[in-house]
């Protein structure tokens, strides 16, 4: 089995918020931008991820015991403050190192910056933790998860500031609720068995999986409008979200059979994680100014 400390912090899991972090990093990113800055995010980014998850992982220490390892990165059982392995006072004590050194590092970079992480750090901890607990909350669950994509991807895009076009967040604000559905629907059989009332328990896995069509619709046509008026960067993910975003809603609405939904957590993670590291290593290429841009 994995380092207990792998198993309370989930980097695998991260992989859904490093793909807007990254999107926005490779399209904000320029020549002129401070190598510095970049190292300071990427560790402002993995601060605020162990954090949200140390938190998560206390938050849902009595429902996760009860996981059969179904649908997700790891089995929740195997959580190291389910089985003892790392007591809850130790976790909140790593837990509050990691959001001291997100908002550090984050200071380091910007006003700006600071302030977004200082955001997403209250998110994580309002989507899991009481009185909040907005992750047992139908609408909640999707707003927060969406929200912080939105807010990471304008973080990420704030390291260099190039392409901070307010229609692209927003853009990046609905792929993530459209995205954030197929999730909660796999998660909906042990989210009601242990009375979380998540989006896909109180409206039922169908119609939450509708909910991605007129979403996506709404996203085509602001994605459309972004092709149309930005520079050629945007033009080209403008193109790859409509290209990726109507199968995968198409897809994701025929796998369901009778409540179930038949996804394996990769059909996700996997396209996710090639794409983010595309964005990376676009991003360095134009720090590095072996790849020049005119926009
Ligand atoms: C997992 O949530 C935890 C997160 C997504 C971190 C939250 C961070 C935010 C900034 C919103 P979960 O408890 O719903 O899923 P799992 O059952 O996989 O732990
Ligand atoms: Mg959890």
């Amino acid at each position: 089995m994995k380092s207990k400390y792998i198993r309370l912090l989930r980097p695998i899991a991260w992989i859904t918020f490093f793909f807007p972090f990254a999107t926005g990093f490779g399209l904000g990113i320029t020549s002129k931008s401070n190598p510095f800055h970049v190292i300071f995010a990427f560790i402002a980014f993995i601060s605020w991820m162990s954090f949200s998850f140390i938190v998560n992982s206390i938050a849902d220490k009595d429902v996760d015991k009860l996981h059969n390892g179904r649908s997700k990165d790891m089995n929740l059982a195997n959580q190291p403050l389910v089985t003892g392995e790392i007591t809850e006072k130790k976790a909140l004590y790593i837990g509050t190192m990691f959001l001291f050194s997100s908002l550090l590092f984050a200071w380091l970079i910007s006003y700006l910056f600071f302030l977004l992480i200082l955001l997403v750090d209250v998110f994580g901890y309002v989507y899991s933790m009481p009185p909040t607990r907005f992750k047992a909350k139908p609408i909640g669950d999707i707003l927060c998860n969406a929200l912080s994509a939105g807010v990471i991807f304008i973080a990420g895009l704030s390291i260099g500031g190039a392409n901070m076009n307010p229609v692209m967040i927003l853009a990046a604000f609905i792929m993530a609720s459209i995205f954030y559905i197929p999730t909660v629907v796999t998660d909906h059989e042990f989210d009601k068995k242990v009375g979380l009332k998540t989006s896909a328990v109180f409206f039922g896995p169908k119609k939450i999986l509708q909910a991605m069509y007129p979403l996506t619709v709404v996203l085509v046509i602001i994605a459309l409008i972004i092709f149309l008026t930005g520079n050629l960067e945007l033009k080209v993910v403008t193109l790859l979200i409509i290209i990726y975003t109507i199968p995968s809603t198409l897809a994701a609405n025929m796998k369901l059979k009778g409540e179930r939904l038949y996804i394996h957590e990769n059909w996700i993670l996997v396209p996710f994680a090639l794409i983010s590291a595309a964005f990376v290593i676009y991003g360095i290429l134009k720090l590095s100014g072996l790849l020049i841009i005119s926009s």
